[in-house]
């Protein structure tokens, strides 16, 4: 069963048994086998720098994210499974993925929302954690509301909907304990023009 996690403001669901633990396991080896892993580079005040992460893009549409163009790509069969369980799962559709590969506690992604505008007025991202267990926090943009902690285990599903992109921060955290890696697929769906 899935728990809804957020007061206000859109709505956060966590599908915490998404997928049994040989079943993440086994996609986990096959994503981090499979996927054509790049490191990206970010443009940030005028500076080139390398993202703290390891990305891939699969999607029928290119996708533009952070300054990074990303061309289209069709996506291999383990994501387009992956994609359609996490459809039956959620009664969302998905057509496009966002894989990033944390590779210790020293890759993390800072503060953003998704709300670029090809994901549409009220994005849908549902984001598959594997491998380590990493922490996970969302803020509040304007009210003091408390921050929410998740520690997302391997296999847990996490769907972002609404108008949370609007109101709400998140990021992966960076951490000094030693960590395997993780990977997170974050389905999207783009908008049509
Ligand atoms: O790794 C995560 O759980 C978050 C990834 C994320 O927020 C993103 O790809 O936009
Ligand atoms: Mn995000």
């Amino acid at each position: 069963m899935a728990r809804q996690l957020l007061p206000c403001d859109g709505a956060m669901w966590l599908f915490e048994a998404f997928l049994p633990p040989p079943a993440a396991d086994r996609a986990f080896a096959t994503l981090f086998d499979e996927l054509d892993w790049r490191r990206e580079k970010m443009r940030i005040m005028g500076r080139s720098v390398a993202v703290p992460r390891l990305t891939a893009w699969y999607g029928a549409a290119a996708y533009r994210y952070s300054g990074i163009d990303h061309p289209p790509r069709p996506m291999p069969a383990v994501l387009h499974d992956l994609a359609a369980r996490a459809a039956g799962t959620t009664g969302r559709s998905f057509d496009a993925v966002l894989a990033n590969l944390y590779r210790d506690g020293a890759d993390g992604m800072g503060w953003h929302a998704d709300d670029e505008k090809a994901l549409g007025e009220n994005p849908v991202v549902a984001g598959l954690s594997l491998g380590a267990t990493r922490r996970f926090q969302i803020k509040h943009k304007t009210r003091a509301l408390p921050r929410i902690d998740l520690d997302l285990p391997s296999g847990s599903l996490l769907l972002m909907s609404g108008p949370m992109q609007h109101h709400w921060l998140h990021r992966l955290a960076k951490t000094k304990r030693p960590v395997g890696p993780r990977i997170n697929l974050t389905f999207r769906r783009m908008a049509r023009a």
